[in-house]
């Protein structure tokens, strides 16, 4: 699937930026006001592959932040593979191993890999990772709110706009005040709801409620390191329980599913480690009967091209947390903003890798650092 021998690695470029969101955005773990991440650039042959880290300014959705990322690349990362690599995602993979953890750390260069390794073989990646539909059907997740009504009049312009499906975020405290209030709106709409791990052992019988309201499935309402848990709640509840946080790799996928945690994956390619294990992820579940779909991370245009990629896969059946670009950002990093038709799809692109465009003029004015590597002999 991924052969072009002859192909090494030159030079990785980190970027990192801090681009303001248009809104802030809340979780039961906080509100961020601007998307940090950092840029990466991978070269081989005059060619550059792009992608970004998944994790956020502070180490809240799990253990790993910007920073924390860029120091494991520069202390373990860069050192297991200067001596020289292949574009091959593969390859690289095998070479950072060793390193226990830091997914999203390893994923940014991982999926860099594959954005250059598509531009080599002059293909766009969603054919090179065997995707099935040149569009992903795309849902939004609108963070907390501050009252009832803001909430459901951003509902309305996100359906109006043509999203397929939408997320609320809860917490404890503030969960089903507001799904009631959205389904005494709209009875029928596709709904689910987010907790981002914020309920314990003693919220089980309290989260039997959110069987009311026709919940597609209900996300990650427990810690991340409790499998045990989601399949106690999703024994005693009909609504299908998701988990985001909890898969961080494919063999949790498939004890998840083998123990009934979990009944849908939501698929991140940085919390997973990259594209490898977002597919192996995928075909498990696949396999298994369980649907997936795509989560989101607040991506620059740079992340949403990957997520919209491995959106075509065939197993992607619910829609994805996939928005415009609009949605997120005043002016986003790269040339052509993403957008969604009026039926809540996103295209693919049809050039090579992921097919995005960096608007260099634009990330000058919002660069923090910049660091260099020498890869090989080169
Ligand atoms: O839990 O899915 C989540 C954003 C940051 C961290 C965690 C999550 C989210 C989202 C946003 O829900 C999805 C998107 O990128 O639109
Ligand atoms: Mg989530």
């Amino acid at each position: 699937m991924i052969e072009q021998p002859g192909n090494y690695v030159n030079k990785i470029v980190l970027i990192r930026i801090a681009l303001p969101y248009r809104e802030y955005f809340e979780t039961s773990f906080g509100r961020e006001y601007e998307k940090h991440t950092y840029i990466v650039i991978v070269e081989a042959n005059g060619v550059e592959g792009y992608a970004e880290t998944a994790a956020g300014i502070y180490p809240r959705y799990s253990y790993e932040s910007v920073d924390i990322d860029a120091y494991v690349i520069d202390k373990y990362i860069i050192p297991s593979i200067e001596k020289g690599i292949s574009t091959n995602p593969n390859e690289y993979i095998e070479k950072v191993r060793w390193i226990k953890g830091y997914n999203m750390a390893k994923a940014s260069i991982e999926m860099a890999l594959w954005d250059l390794t598509s531009k080599l073989m002059g293909k766009p990646l969603y054919k090179v990772i065997g995707g099935k539909r040149k569009y992903a059907n795309v849902g939004v997740s609108i963070g907390l709110q501050k009252d009832i009504d803001t909430l459901l009049s951003k509902i309305a312009t996100y359906l109006e706009e043509g999203y397929q499906r939408i997320k609320i975020k809860i917490s404890r405290g503030r969960d089903i005040e507001l799904v009631e209030a959205v389904r005494r709106e709209y009875p029928d709409i596709p709904l689910t709801v987010d907790a981002n791990g914020d309920y314990g052992y003693k919220d089980l019988e309290y989260l039997k409620k959110l069987d009311e309201f026709d919940l597609l499935y209900i996300e990650q309402p427990f810690p991340y390191w409790d499998l045990y848990l989601h399949s106690k709640l999703q024994s005693i509840i009909e609504t299908k329980i998701c988990l985001d946080e909890s898969i961080y790799n494919s063999y949790l996928a498939r004890e998840a599913i083998d123990i009934g945690a979990a009944k849908v994956i939501n698929i991140k390619p940085g919390r997973v480690g990259g594209i490898k294990e977002s597919i192996e992820i995928h075909n498990i579940s696949m396999d298994k009967g369980i649907g997936t779909w795509i989560g989101g991370m607040l991506e620059t245009g740079i992340g949403r091209g990957f997520n919209v990629s491995l959106a075509t896969l065939p197993n992607i059946i619910y829609p994805s947390d996939i928005s415009a670009s609009t949605r997120y950002f005043n002016r986003d990093i790269v040339t052509q903003p993403w957008e969604i038709d009026s039926k809540g799809r996103m295209w693919v692109r049809e050039e090579e890798g992921i097919g995005v465009e960096i608007d260099w003029g634009y990330l000058d004015k919002i660069v923090i650092w910049k660091k260099e590597y020498r890869i090989g002999s080169n």
